[in-house]
């Protein structure tokens, strides 16, 4: 931190032929993501986002239409342009193919390669792909078959023109030999490296007209369009000025970082790379290659009919939850299964659990004890300096992690922070001291408040929305600057709190996920688009013959240990005088396992079975929760006999 740097950042130009889906909202979400971030490490950002308009299938799709091409993209691409906002994203730039200022760069770039001798004719004979538009060697098919759609393939033959892409291949291994970081994560660059091993051939770059129209034409032969990707990897620097504005080219290019999918990656890595340095350009900083959203064990994709809309999960979830949930449970780089239970469950714990309920917890103390406001700080005790400590910490782990692309763990760092302001307010107990030494609990109080404005801050490139709503709660209004400027001690005591709100609802789970989500496709032609997140309704009424449905049962705990590799789950070994029962609670955070053995608790007997962690949980631990008192586990007055039936 401290020297001005810069970070241009790209999401790929998504085929303006789809209707968003949640991998297109993750790679954008992400781009976001990561330039707040780098914001708050103090860079100057660019983010670049946008639409790939050229190609055979928008041409289909607007002849099926009886559209012109131009006019089709017009209308569709505005479902990609008017989704952003509604997550929260905030391109600087959105880049369609068919603007001028990209065609012109394309030509411009296909004229200086024809002049270089780096584009030459040759007449081809090849197997074609309708559906992945490029043409395969022998060598590429499987089972005679396109390799990327699976689809059929035709042997034509032509006159095409040819990018001289085999001229490059060696330069290419060297520059990704002596810069690890250049593709990420590591393993994808082993896999260009072993593309390499293969050899290069040249590529071709033209399509003649009678057969494919819509696209640029080629400035030294007006029989042939270019080559779809050859075009939609331009759309990088011609959005930031290449031939026309030399002055923004040099600000932004040598910064520039590629977030893109696995499924592209050789076309980023080899074909972008190799025209790159045809047309004497350096190379981007980085490409990092994103592992897939999953639907089960297939991709999510329009053609497999198996997508999940960004929009119907905001309507229901709210844009941040989304992004929160996007963002922590994929590993970057590795593929992540999209369920909307384990949206839910994320929500409900890390978010309504942990973060809300702690705002919620201070702001009731406070709202009782000190007036609605923040109290004064006092002088930090040991327990205090060790809060500090902690967040001193994160201010700095925070920014590396993001910088390893360990995004899942810098929001996890936080979460565990936000956990431990909990446990400390526990410890402490604010709610008790206030009765005897008022200052004291004021100081833990103010605490509390600070590792919320610190969390706020630190959380706020994932959740922008939320975040600022929980500074204004905090009497601090406005967007976070850059870390630098985040010191402890910055709330001022008497400032009025306003977080009375909810600032996380938790949500109920999908009764039979996803059907019971509303329909994407009507959520995504704009139905429901405004409706309000899901706000916790109070229970519903019930009738006495449903209550009696419930079996509540006194059981005595046998044995009760941590659930390896979860902080907030614990394994209870229950009596229940017939039987035993092995039940998951989500308490760790709240009780110590310890010193249970022998004590009662009162069990949902005949709740459905559910595996939780590999381990079939099989019923349901009461528990009641006040923010004086924090958690505390429901306990019949006096000793029963196992298994005893509460009514
Ligand atoms: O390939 N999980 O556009 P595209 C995660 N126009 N990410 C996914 C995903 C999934 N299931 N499905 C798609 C194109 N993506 C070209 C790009 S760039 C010069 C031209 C994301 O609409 C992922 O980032 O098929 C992938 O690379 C991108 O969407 C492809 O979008």
């Amino acid at each position: 931190m401290g020297e001005s740097r810069r970070y241009y950042v790209t999401t790929p130009i998504y085929y303006v032929n789809d209707r968003p889906h949640i991998g297109h909202a993750y790679c954008t979400v992400l781009a976001d993501t990561m330039r707040r971030y780098r914001r708050l490490m103090g860079d100057e950002t660019w983010f670049l986002t946008g639409t790939d308009e050229h190609g055979q299938k928008v041409q289909e799709a607007a002849e099926r239409r009886g559209m012109s091409p131009q006019a089709h993209c017009d209308e569709l691409h505005a479902a990609f342009r008017e989704l952003w906002p509604q997550l929260h994203v905030e391109e600087d730039d959105f880049i369609r193919t068919t603007e001028p200022r990209h065609t012109r760069v394309v030509q411009a770039a296909l004229q200086q390669l024809w002049e270089a001798g780096d584009i030459t004719i040759q007449s081809y004979e090849g197997w074609y792909s309708t559906g992945a538009e490029r043409f395969f060697t022998e060598k590429d098919l499987v089972d005679g078959r396109c390799p990327d759609t699976g689809q059929p393939v035709q042997w034509i033959s032509e006159k095409n023109y040819f990018f001289r892409m085999s001229r490059y291949g060696e330069r290419l291994r060297a520059h990704i030999e002596a810069n690890p970081d250049f593709i990420r994560p590591p393993h994808r660059a082993n896999e260009v490296l072993a593309f390499l091993d293969k050899g290069l051939d040249d590529l071709c770059i033209s399509r003649p007209k009678e057969r494919l129209a819509w696209g640029i034409e080629l400035p030294f032969d007006s029989d042939y369009v270019t080559y779809v990707w050859f075009d939609a990897l331009l759309n990088y620097v011609s959005a930031i000025g290449l031939f026309s504005d030399s002055e923004r080219f040099e600000r932004w290019w040598p910064h520039a970082h590629h977030l893109i999918g696995k499924d592209i990656l050789t076309t980023h890595s080899v074909y972008w790379t190799t025209m790159l340095m045809a047309l004497g350009l350096p190379l981007p900083r980085s490409i990092t290659a994103t592992g897939w959203w999953l639907q089960g064990d297939t991709k999510m994709s329009k053609s497999l009919g198996n997508v999940v809309s960004p929009l119907g999960m905001k309507d229901v979830y709210g844009a941040d939850v989304l992004r929160f949930f996007l963002m922590r449970d994929m590993v970057i780089g590795l593929d992540a299964n999209f369920s909307e239970e384990a949206l839910v469950r994320r929500n409900n714990s890390d978010l309504a659990n942990d973060l809300g309920n702690l705002a919620r917890r201070v702001a009731g103390l406070c709202d009782r004890y000190f007036e609605g406001k923040v109290p004064e700080p006092g002088e930090p005790t040991a327990a205090e300096a060790a809060v500090m400590a902690t967040a001193d910490d994160l201010r700095a782990a925070v920014p590396q992690l993001v910088d390893d692309l360990k995004l899942h763990s810098a929001i996890e760092e936080i979460m565990q922070f936000v956990r431990s302001l909990n446990k400390y307010v526990t410890d402490t107990a604010p709610f008790r001291l206030v009765k005897t030494d008022a200052p004291a609990a004021g100081r833990i109080l103010y605490t509390v408040l600070e590792g919320l404005r610190h969390a706020a801050w630190l959380l706020w490139p994932v959740m922008p929305q939320k975040m600022e709503a929980l500074l204004v709660g905090l009497g601090v209004p406005g967007k976070p600057t850059t870390l630098d400027a985040l010191r402890w001690g910055e709330l001022r005591a008497g400032t009025g709190l306003g977080l009375g709100e909810a600032l996380f609802p938790r949500a109920e789970l999908p009764v039979a996920a996803p059907e019971a989500a509303p329909s994407p496709e009507k959520a995504a032609e704009g139905g429901s688009a405004e409706a309000e997140p899901a706000q916790a309704q109070g229970p519903a009424e019930i009738a006495f013959d449903q209550f009696e449905q419930v079996d509540l049962r006194v059981a005595t705990v046998l044995s009760c240990q941590r659930v390896e590799g979860s902080d907030r789950l614990l394994d209870f070994q229950l009596d229940l005088g017939t039987e035993q029962r092995r039940v998951v609670s989500g308490l760790a955070q709240h009780i110590a396992p310890e010193g249970l053995a022998g004590t009662q608790v009162v069990l949902v007997a005949n709740l459905a079975p559910r595996k939780i962690f590999k381990i079939l949980s099989q019923g349901m631990i009461l528990s009641c929760e006040t923010p004086e008192s924090g958690l505390t586990l429901l306990r019949p007055g006096a000793a029963v006999a196992a298994g005893a039936k509460v009514s």
